[in-house]
């Protein structure tokens, strides 16, 4: 029995600061034409969350932020990060409260080289550079735990403590795994660092090891972190799926996007696969500020994290439509901004995607 598709569906906008405010209208545009083809109608409420607010309020989000977000079916964020806001502060006051509450344990990050980028690596086709990262997204080393003593003086000390557990580490692996059986190479890389870390990664190592006995079917390989992207440099086409811990998948998913040409056309998905909260979607790049105001950020990476919400909601048909008109647009020589070395601005690219939907 084929599932049906869904009619409706209320999605909350964050689009935060900098360039979020230019990119995430862009990815609404092409999210409400992509869907209206199959006459799914997509009911957006925006929330005026972010640094600004911060400066007028004292707080990233009101108080019954999370409350109210719970009542959504998903949530489409832009960026966060202002200057005169620590940046410890916009993360930890909306984007980490929303993946913990919502216990968004997975972050998805697909890395591809499209066909058509120019990529840094010399020589490198699209067939080389295809990997995702599954990032564990609610605890390890951004749990939070820790704290400053002697604070201002020679004196003073700072403790930053990891938390990682069994239950943290085997759902994360078994959501890894059974990404990587759909796949064709069917290869999961994980990323440790069990030589040094001699507690948490030593149990990271233990549980994922123990998770793989259920997956026969694919081939896991164990890479320290280092060693890990300098492959990811230097042999990329033998990565497939990564999983990873919280700050190891950050890092590597910048890497990642980076030997795909640009941040500007990374997507992330913060998922709650139990589907017991709402899943968060967001380009995995910053704010920008060097460029905010200026209409010339990449919308390509919002408006493909919007296609991995419609996919989520069960609009397949539209996900798929947004990521070919992608691919059409940076592979039929259409608008580049500068960041793929054009000259188009934001709107000329939505624009474009919306003009190749099919
Ligand atoms: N696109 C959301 C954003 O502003 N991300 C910036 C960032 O540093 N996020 C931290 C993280 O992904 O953990």
């Amino acid at each position: 029995m084929t599932a049906s598709l869904p009619r409706t569906a209320r999605i909350a906008v964050i689009a935060g600061d900098g360039i979020g405010t230019e990119v995430i209208p862009a990815g609404i545009d092409v999210m409400h034409r992509a869907a209206g083809m199959d006459g799914c109608t997509l009911e957006f409420t925006e929330f005026p969350w972010g640094c600004e607010y911060y400066q007028r309020t004292g707080t990233m989000m009101s108080a019954d932020a999370l409350d109210i977000l719970s009542d959504f079916d998903a949530i489409y964020l832009g960026a966060v990060g202002a200057p005169g806001v620590p940046d410890h502060v916009s993360v930890w006051e909306l984007i980490l409260p929303i993946r913990q509450r919502f216990d968004q344990y997975v972050n998805l990050r697909p890395m591809r080289l499209l066909q058509g980028v120019p990529g840094p690596l010399a020589g490198r086709s699209p067939a080389d550079i295809d990997m995702v990262c599954i990032r564990e997204n609610s605890e390890g080393e951004y749990s939070g735990l820790g704290g400053r003593m002697h604070r201002g003086t020679k004196h003073e000390v700072a403790e930053q403590t990891g938390l990682f557990t069994w239950r943290g580490i085997d759902r994360i692996a078994r959501y890894a795994f059974e990404l990587a059986q759909r796949r064709p190479r069917k290869l999961l890389a994980s990323a440790t660092k069990s030589n040094a870390l001699q507690h948490s990664m030593v149990l990271w190592d233990e549980v994922v090891e123990s998770v793989a006995a259920d997956y026969t079917d694919v081939t896991c390989r164990k890479y320290h972190v280092d060693a890990l992207a300098a492959r990811m440099v230097t042999h990329p086409q033998t990565i497939d799926v990564i999983v990873s811990s919280n700050l190891f998948g950050d890092i590597l998913t910048d890497l990642g996007a980076a030997i795909s040409g640009s941040l500007g056309v990374a997507p992330g998905a913060n998922i709650n696969p139990e589907r017991t909260h709402p899943s968060m979607f967001e380009p995995i790049h910053g704010s920008a500020p060097d460029i905010a105001g200026k209409g010339i950020a990449n919308p390509i990476a919002s408006i493909w994290a919007g296609a991995l919400l419609l996919d989520h909601l069960g609009m397949t048909a539209a996900h798929d439509r947004m990521v070919r008109a992608i691919e059409r647009v940076v592979g039929e020589g259409g608008p580049r901004t500068p960041d793929l070395g054009g000259t188009a601005n934001t709107r000329d690219v939505a624009a474009a995607v919306t003009d190749a939907l099919s």
